[in-house]
């Protein structure tokens, strides 16, 4: 590991990707550091991203620095998450008691699926360095996972870059976790910042407060940057980090923001993402988040439409897209396609009751796709 250590002032910094291992301004959070004619505003002391444009570092502004610690980072290439839909209600939301809406919303959700949520059997309760101390009946760690959206189920850092740790109960193929500040209520504030995502196959303390052995034990597998990711969520929105199948056991986010919220950290593998018409009256694309095995999931038995709709056949497109030939779809109604018995290329079930939504629409759409040949 290469690092600098040298005043300011005198820093000379090659091209690259590196983190702030130290910082030390007389003046604190919103410094503005310049490098090259690339600005940061300084969040937080340490573990922050930046890309230099060239090898030069000057003051602006009051920052007054007395020393900086750069280490050349073993990151992933900066990684941008994308909004989805949150996962549909399944009650009413609720108040907890001596609070007010918004603030005191709670709502579950559907947890199928997701390795994260305790109430799937396997997962424990989150543990956190911190959580905000008041209201300590609206913000925990195992409020992360319990299955419950909306600011009065939700975890609160109380230190910039401070972290939440979920065991999953067993090593599972993850490739995917998705986050939220307020799911029911829409609050909007509280942003995470820059928010990094990491997993481990053992801990030696899941405690809270515990981050002992954390830099041998865990591995980034994404982490978002500036001008990427804005550190932000939109009302009610829901972010996802995709990434490349992982092993893990245990999940850690690390949130930039002081007094960061996140109402529910979930944690998906192997699964259906989406399924389109694209148009096409006899046919659906379905997209698996990761590749699938080729005999069970071009069986037409592992599908089924609701409203009547038959799948008479089914093509391979891609190693994790395949589009499915059906009677014909009538437009102007949505449709459930349930799949089952349908197998990853490494062997792995899709969440038993795995069932996605589409529309036949003729209106409003902006790519479609035919296929000519029904597959022998
Ligand atoms: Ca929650
Ligand atoms: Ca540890």
């Amino acid at each position: 590991m290469q690092t600098f250590n040298s005043q300011l002032s005198k820093l000379g910094v090659e091209r690259g990707t590196w983190n702030v291992r130290r910082f030390s301004p007389v003046h604190g959070l919103g410094s503005r550091l310049k490098f090259g004619d690339v600005y940061f505003t300084m969040t937080s002391h340490n573990t922050l991203g930046l890309l230099f444009s060239r090898a030069s570092c000057i003051l602006v502004g009051h920052l007054v620095a007395t020393e900086v610690i750069l280490e050349a980072a073993s990151v992933p290439i900066p990684a941008k998450p994308t909004a989805v839909f949150a996962a549909p209600l399944t009650g009413p939301a609720i108040c907890r008691p001596g609070y007010v809406a918004p603030d005191c919303l709670v709502a579950p959700f559907d947890i199928r699926g997701n390795f994260a949520a305790v109430g799937n059997g396997l997962a424990k309760p989150a543990v956190s360095k911190d959580v905000r101390p008041d209201p300590p009946s609206l913000h925990r760690p195992e409020f992360a996972n319990d299955g419950q959206y909306g600011n009065g189920s939700s975890w609160v850092s109380h230190s910039p870059d401070s972290w939440i740790k979920i065991d999953l109960g067993k090593v599972m193929s993850a490739d995917r976790v998705r986050l939220g500040r307020d799911r029911v209520g829409l609050l909007d504030n509280h942003d995470p910042g820059q928010i990094t995502l990491q997993t481990a196959l053992s801990e030696n303390a899941y405690t809270n407060g515990d981050d002992s052995n954390d830099a041998t034990e865990y591995t980034t597998v994404f982490q978002t940057r500036a001008p990427n990711f804005p550190g932000t969520f939109g009302p009610g929105e829901s972010l996802e980090a995709a990434f490349p199948p992982v092993q893990a056991r245990y999940i850690k986010v690390q949130v930039f923001n002081f007094a960061a919220a996140l109402d529910e950290i979930e944690v998906f593998g192997f699964s259906a993402v989406t399924a389109k018409t694209r148009g096409n009256q006899n046919a659906v694309t379905v997209q698996f988040s990761q590749p699938v095995d080729p005999v069970s999931a071009t069986i037409p038995q592992n599908y089924g439409i609701s409203g009547g709709v038959g799948v008479q056949g089914v093509l391979l497109l891609e190693t994790a897209k395949v589009r499915l030939f059906t009677t014909p779809i009538p437009a102007g109604q949505p449709y459930t396609l349930t799949l089952t018995e349908i197998k990853s290329s490494r062997n792995e079930d899709l969440p038993s009751g795995s069932q996605l939504k589409f529309f036949q629409t003729q209106s409003g759409i902006t790519r479609k796709e035919y296929q000519y040949a029904l597959p022998q």
